[in-house]
């Protein structure tokens, strides 16, 4: 009974008015170093200019949730993913998250929320979700809410962006109990518009994709899911290869707080 008070608290720290941008940085291990720009591959020196810029919170792996913690504690959520893979993977073992912490190592470290991919469509889903389960009865009996990046991901899938491909996702994710949903952009308004509509009320935050060429395009999608009905962004590469993270986050945020254009966003 007491962990629907914790879960809608931890919520309410991570959405503020139902509306979040959240950093992610697992890319060190889903991607490797190679992802980061030279200036930006000493990790305290992203966190602290996401935090400068005014994340709602950072999603990341615990290890580097516990290296970083004088940085962003106090100032920002927490979201503590507890699952990863390399690519240095044969291609069909990706489709594949291992273990990468475990829930007590979240409620340790002050966790607003943890996070788990599940690939949906993977010949390891199954895997994946005795994971999700198993984690997220936990999470429920302390009020932790999860996080489910529910990408659809595997042999039979040709276009991951496929809009009726990433509707399946979210209504998978809603029947396996996500509290907050992370997706892919099916590519327009209109399309996004059926994703939430999926999504039935639980809250869905737009994948951030790799790094656009120009920022302003990066918006423009931000603005998009925005209109659709999203909650907000989790978003990685568009930030941290941004020239000046802690701008590329204001930017970000006037957006999806305050109902700015992209444009209107991009020239602050
Ligand atoms: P980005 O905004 O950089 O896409 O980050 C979102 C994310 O889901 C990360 O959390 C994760 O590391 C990465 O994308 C996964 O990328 P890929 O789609 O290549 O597996």
């Amino acid at each position: 009974m007491y962990s629907l008070v914790g879960k809608k608290l931890r919520l309410s720290r991570i959405l503020k008015q139902g509306k979040a941008v959240v950093f992610a940085f697992d890319h060190g291990v889903e991607h490797g170093p190679s992802d980061f720009p030279p200036e930006s591959i000493d990790p305290r020196s992203i966190v602290s200019k996401v935090v400068e810029g005014g994340v709602d919170a950072i999603m990341m792996l615990p290890a580097m949730a516990y290296r970083t913690w004088d940085i962003w504690a106090g100032k920002t959520s927490l979201i503590v993913k507890l699952t990863s893979k390399t690519n240095l993977r044969p291609p069909d073992e990706r489709l594949r998250q291992s273990v990468f912490g475990v829930f007590e190592d979240a409620v340790a470290l002050g966790a607003d929320a943890v996070a788990l991919t599940v690939y949906w469509g993977s010949q390891f889903e199954d895997q994946m979700l005795e994971r999700w389960f198993s984690v997220k009865d936990r999470a429920d009996r302390h009020g932790i809410p999860c996080l489910q990046l529910a990408y659809p991901r595997g042999p039979s899938i040709k276009n991951i962006y496929d809009v009726e491909v990433v509707k399946y996702g979210v209504r998978a994710a809603i029947e396996s109990g996500a509290d907050l949903i992370k997706t892919y952009y099916t590519g327009s308004e209109a399309t996004f518009r059926e994703v939430v509509k999926v999504a039935a009320g639980t809250p869905v935050l737009m994948s951030g994709g790799p790094a656009r060429e120009n920022f302003l395009d990066f918006l423009r999608d931000v603005e998009s899911v925005m209109r659709a009905g999203a909650s907000g962004v989790v978003v990685g590469r568009n930030v941290f290869r941004h020239s000046h993270p802690e701008k590329a986050v204001k930017a970000i945020a006037a957006v999806v707080h305050e109902g700015r254009t992209a444009e209107e966003a991009f020239e602050l």
